[in-house]
């Protein structure tokens, strides 16, 4: 919704990763798309043992999304433009407006984080209900005579149904053929999503009576609610020192900004995980998706890396540091060769081998 607090947050983000210059970095591709680094402590550590010439730490976008208004499905305000926007997006952050002030403008009456929600949701639903519909008319034609496309349709008729009860997609929870079967159509409420409940500065630590409104209503769904105060925290990333910065959150009982937990659990709303690579040189995150392989792991260094992959010498993360290193992690036998079909987990620190 409007004036809930997006572009603050935005800005916080965006400030608090340009600030940190050393070590996380924020570059602006557009006015509203950002790219953040993720903040990972085990990077840190990595690089008291290697000490590496440089740290280079993962990133993850930031869009900036226009607040919508009832009835931007039919295209209010500037509906569809925004809504063409969510759809390029992974995944939602949906900022709650949780706190009173009657000097920033709502045209809906009282605060109401469900009612709000519900609204936007409802929005989101019409556009889905859209894509399905016309895909579901589509494919009727053809799926007569092929099984295949009879199998679409179950799926979008599945789908047309959940939306008509008023439900998100995402509540189908679709996994493989099903969750082909719709890819295309890139539908809104399908997209994981977070909340943020935006609260008042005395909130911050226990969350108000609208925040536990808002939570009651996302744990039924299976989601996640951030509680923080998006005017504190753009105020923080303006702070220059980090022990200003400390003793500003320290002040409100924080032990880190609200903007780190946010970071982390979008890239854990993504499904992502992080692997390592520690040289000299640099020591380096790197993203993938939960269940990769291998070669696929590598090939996010290079595409090289996939196609001659042979093997992968993997050291655990907490080998790794426990044993302080590779040639000791070598020496206990905590090295491991692995090969094609290995599943990298999350810390796993990689080296990889392979034919060019
Ligand atoms: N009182 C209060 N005001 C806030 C808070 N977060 C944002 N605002 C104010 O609300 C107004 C709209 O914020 P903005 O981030 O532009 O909202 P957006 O429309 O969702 O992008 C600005 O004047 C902000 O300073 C908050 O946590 N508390
Ligand atoms: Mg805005």
């Amino acid at each position: 919704m409007p004036n809930v607090g997006k572009s603050t947050l935005f800005n916080a983000v965006s400030n608090s990763a340009k600030a940190q210059a050393s070590n996380y970095r924020f570059c602006t591709i557009e006015p509203n798309v950002g790219l953040v680094d993720v903040p990972d402590y085990r990077l840190d550590k990595l690089s008291e043992i290697v000490q590496p010439n440089r740290i280079v730490p993962t990133a993850i976008e930031f869009v900036d999304i226009a607040g919508l208004v009832k009835g931007a499905a039919k295209g209010e305000g500037l509906g569809n433009k925004f809504l063409a926007n969510i759809r390029e997006v992974d995944a939602i952050i949906h900022v709650v407006r949780c706190f009173e002030d009657e000097n920033i403008l709502r045209d809906e009456g009282a605060i109401n984080p469900i009612s709000d929600k519900e609204i936007i949701d409802t929005e989101l639903q019409l556009k889905d209900m859209e894509s399905v519909e016309k895909k579901i008319s589509r494919t009727e034609k053809v799926a007569k005579n092929d099984t295949k496309q009879k199998a679409i349709l179950d799926v979008l008729v599945k789908c047309k149904s959940c939306l008509n009860e008023g439900k998100n997609i995402r509540s189908l929870n679709l996994q493989g053929e099903e969750l082909e079967a719709v890819a295309d159509l890139f539908l809104l409420t399908g997209k994981p999503v977070l909340y943020v409940a935006n609260v008042d500065e005395a909130s911050i630590l226990t969350g108000n009576k609208y925040s536990e409104a808002l939570t009651e209503m996302a744990v039924g769904e299976g989601a996640q609610v951030i509680v923080m105060n998006n005017n504190i925290e753009a105020q923080i990333t303006e702070l220059d020192s980090d022990e200003d910065k400390e003793m500003f959150f320290s002040e409100y009982g924080l032990t880190e900004p609200g903007l780190n937990r946010l970071i982390r659990s979008a890239y854990q709303l993504l499904e992502l995980i992080t692997y390592f690579t520690a040289g000299v040189q640099e020591v380096r995150a790197w993203t993938i998706q939960k269940g990769w392989k291998a070669p696929q792991a590598a090939s996010v260094i290079h595409t090289d890396f996939e196609k001659g992959f042979i093997k992968a010498e993997v050291i655990g993360y907490d080998d790794f540091i426990q044993l302080g290193g590779e040639v000791a992690a070598r020496e206990k036998g905590k090295l491991r060769i692995e090969g094609k079909e290995y599943v990298v987990n999350d810390g796993d620190v990689m080296h990889f081998r392979f034919n060019v």
